[in-house]
């Protein structure tokens, strides 16, 4: 069992399946790696096996597991990470021949959402995402010790001085509905909450989505002028943020910060991510950042189009930024292959004048112009409309104002609807 303790040693390991190439297979270790890192584990070892298939019994086959045992020996490493989602009788054999507690990708994902999530949203949701992960897990264990509740923890030592053994299968139900329920409340406020905000506001919205460790919130906070969690690790940001970019632009756009992708989101977290990215989706732009020093930014660039269509964002127009071009990439490919996208390093001060300019000008073109003759009984209205359009013409007769604004076609729209020139 891992202990609250500084970067605990660990192996990872994986099958490579013979429909896997080298490069793929490469890929996913490195990342499995970046993942351990984010943790704040040591990684201390490879361990690999090609195989047609996965070991039913303990995912590798019997001779390797030997081989593992020896190497963990040698290595003393406390954990083995495993780069596919295995089940819980595979993870108990394992665990018991390798003689070291076993962590599948899953496990490490949610380990860091855990870890990461801050706001109650983000805790509640990826709680019950673990505990449904955890649920079958401690059945068998609870199966293969008997009675004597020889219960895996697995979870780096986070379960809050409640060990997850005492929890039996009626807890954890109680407790996952109990979750729901909060959550429920949570998503109905934010929903009213959202919904009187754009009423009122009408603006202009892009969201910066992209892989984890794109550069999301570094260019977030460049664009607008804001403190946002930056960091050299998986997943930093859980919660989405929105600010309005700054120094402002006509019309204001406001810019959100999002969750990042990662390939095999775990099945449980799909629900928790797709509702932090509700809010963003609602955005007219998608500013999908990729980081073009990253040797795998293709696949990376590949699984982020697929969650999105996955979520139902298809339709949304996207703006292609390829950032971290300071530390490397080919930046005369890129531009002759994505036409349309922007190459550029979140470290210079003109690119990210550059791209703050893109975006200003995709909402600029989408706005549209509206006459609106607002009587001067409805005069407490004019704060609304200079707030959410840009006012180019103002004349005034007996009854009241003309005005001739340009702005979202939604706000435009309703005030159209309310005051339109008849
Ligand atoms: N060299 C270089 N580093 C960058 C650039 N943009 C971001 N970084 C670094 O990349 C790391 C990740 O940046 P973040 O902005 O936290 O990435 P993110 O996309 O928000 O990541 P998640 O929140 O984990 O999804 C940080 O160490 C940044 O300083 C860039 O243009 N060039
Ligand atoms: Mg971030």
């Amino acid at each position: 069992m891992v202990q609250k303790q500084k970067g605990p040693r660990a192996i990872v390991a994986a099958v490579q399946l013979s429909s896997v190439s080298d490069a793929e297979f490469d890929a996913s270790l490195d990342e499995l790696r970046q993942l351990a890192k984010t943790l704040g584990f040591e990684v201390v070892g490879k361990f690999t096996q090609k195989r047609a298939g996965f070991d039913k019994t303990a995912y590798f086959g019997t001779g390797k597991r030997e081989e593992l045992a020896l190497m963990r020996e040698e290595e003393s490493a406390e954990l083995i990470l495993i780069d596919h989602e295995i089940s819980p009788s595979q993870a108990f054999n394992l665990e018991k021949q390798a003689g070291a507690e076993v962590m599948d990708r899953t496990m490490v994902i949610l380990e860091i959402f855990h870890r990461h999530a801050a706001s109650r949203f983000a805790r509640a949701q990826v709680e019950i995402a673990r505990l449904g992960y955890m649920g079958p897990r401690l059945r068998e264990a609870a199966k293969q010790a008997g009675p004597k509740d020889r219960a895996r923890s697995g979870t780096g030592g986070r379960s809050g001085g409640e060990s997850h053994g005492e929890l039996d299968r009626r807890k954890l139900r109680d407790r996952i509905t109990e979750l729901q329920k909060e959550l429920d409340g949570m998503a109905l406020e934010r929903k009213t909450r959202r919904a009187r905000r754009q009423e009122r506001a009408g603006l202009a919205r892009a969201a910066l989505v992209g892989y984890t460790n794109a550069g999301k919130s570094t260019l977030m906070r460049a664009l607008t002028g804001s403190e946002g969690l930056v960091a050299d690790k998986l997943f930093a940001t859980l919660d989405t943020t929105v600010r309005a970019l700054h120094p402002e632009t006509v019309p204001r756009v406001l810019v959100s910060d999002t969750v990042g992708f990662i390939k095999n989101l775990p099945h449980g977290l799909v629900a928790s991510f797709k509702s932090t990215l509700d809010e963003a989706l609602e955005a007219s732009l998608l500013v999908h950042v990729v980081d073009a020093s990253d040797a795998g930014f293709e696949r990376q660039l590949a699984v982020t189009e697929e969650v999105l269509d996955e979520i139902g964002a298809q339709g949304v127009p996207r703006l292609l930024v390829f950032n971290k071009i300071d530390k490397g990439g080919d930046e005369s490919g890129l531009r002759a292959r994505y036409p349309g996208a922007i190459v550029m390093s979140a470290k210079r001060e003109g690119d990210i004048a550059k791209l703050r300019e893109a975006i200003s000008a995709f909402f600029q073109k989408s706005q549209v112009e509206a006459e609106l003759f607002l009587p001067w009984s409805a005069q407490n209205q004019r704060g609304e409309i200079f707030a959410t359009c840009t006012v180019l013409e103002e004349r005034a007769d007996n009854d009241g104002a003309f005005l001739r604004v340009r702005g979202e076609p939604e706000a435009v729209r309703r005030l159209h609807d309310q005051f339109g020139r008849r």
